[in-house]
C-alpha cells in the first residue's frame, strides 16, 4: 500500500452524489480508510497474526472486497509456510489496477487477483475468508447468500473475519458512538463539510446493521460459533468458526 496521496475529495462543497470505488477514491484510498476507520492498521496486522494461525498447508485465503490489498498483504506478509494461495477480489477496476501495479513482483505468484462481483466467485478450500468492511457495500438481501456460499466453501476448522461499520439498537448510545466517530474524523484533520457530505455520499451506499443481526446471519449460514474481537466505537470486526 504504498499509494498515500491525501483524501480531500469532499473538501470543496458540492453536489452529494452516491460514494463510487472509482479512480478517484482509489487514488486516495489508503489515506482515506486509515483516516476514516478507527483501529484500521491494527485490524489489518491482526488479521495477518489470524491468517498465520489458521492458514493451512495447501489451502486458499480470500480477501473478499480487497481495494488496495491492505489485508491480502498483511497475510502473505505473517503467513509462515509457504503452500497457500490468496485469492483477492473487488468488482472496481480502479482497486484492482491500482493493487496489481504496486504488487511486490515477489509475491505475485502467490496472490490471484481478480476484478468481480463476490456474488460470481466460487469459494472452495478456503482456510481464511476475510471481509474487511466490505460486507457493509453488499445490498442487504444479498448478505445472507454470500455467507452461506462462504461457509459452504470452507474446510472445517477454518475462521471467517468479519469487519464492519456497525449500529445500535440502542438509541443514546448509537447517537454517542457515531458522535465519537465524527470526533475521530475531525482529529484526523478532515473538516466538518468534508464528514457531512461523505456521510450523505455513503447514506444509501454503507448500510450499517447491529452486532446481534451480523451474528445470527453467521449462525444462520452454519458456522458454529463466533464473537468480537475487535471494536471502536461504531466498528468491529467478528471471528467465525466453519
Ligand atoms: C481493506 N478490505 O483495505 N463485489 C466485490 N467487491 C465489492 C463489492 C462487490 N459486490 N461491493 C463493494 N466491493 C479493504 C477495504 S473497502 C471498505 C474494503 C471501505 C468493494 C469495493 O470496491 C471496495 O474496494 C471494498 O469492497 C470496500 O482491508 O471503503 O470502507
Amino acid at each position: 500500500m504504498k499509494d498515500s496521496k491525501q483524501d480531500n475529495i469532499y473538501a470543496s462543497e458540492r453536489p452529494v452524489q452516491d460514494f463510487v470505488f472509482d479512480d478517484r477514491v482509489a487514488a486516495v484510498f489508503t489515506d482515506m480508510i486509515n483516516r476514516s476507520v478507527p483501529g484500521y492498521a491494527t485490524i489489518i496486522s491482526m488479521i495477518g497474526m489470524l491468517a498465520d494461525r489458521y492458514c493451512t498447508p495447501g489451502s486458499v485465503v480470500y480477501d473478499l472486497g480487497c481495494s488496495l490489498g491492505g489485508a491480502t498483504l498483511s497475510m502473505t506478509h505473517h503467513i509462515s509456510h509457504k503452500d497457500y494461495r490468496v485469492v483477492a477480489v473487488d468488482n472496481s477496476e480502479a482497486m484492482i489496477t491500482r493493487f496489481r501495479a504496486a504488487l511486490d513482483p515477489e509475491k505475485e505468484d502467490l496472490i490471484d487477483l481478480v476484478c468481480a462481483d463476490l456474488a460470481d466467485i466460487d469459494i472452495r478450500n478456503a482456510s481464511v475468508v476475510v471481509l474487511n468492511f466490505t460486507l457493509q457495500f453488499i445490498p442487504v438481501e444479498r448478505r445472507a447468500a454470500l455467507l452461506h456460499k462462504i461457509h459452504a466453501g470452507m474446510n472445517p476448522g477454518g475462521i471467517l473475519i468479519l469487519s464492519e461499520k456497525i449500529r445500535f439498537a440502542d438509541a443514546p448510545l448509537d447517537e454517542l458512538l457515531i458522535d465519537m466517530y465524527h470526533q475521530f474524523k475531525e482529529k484526523q484533520g478532515y473538516s466538518r463539510l468534508e464528514i457531512s457530505q461523505k456521510r450523505s455520499a455513503l447514506e444509501n451506499v454503507l448500510i450499517p446493521e447491529t452486532l446481534a443481526v451480523h451474528k445470527e446471519r453467521i449462525r444462520q449460514a452454519g458456522f458454529a460459533s463466533c464473537d468480537t474481537w475487535f471494536q471502536c466505537f461504531n466498528f468491529a470486526s467478528l471471528i467465525a468458526f466453519r
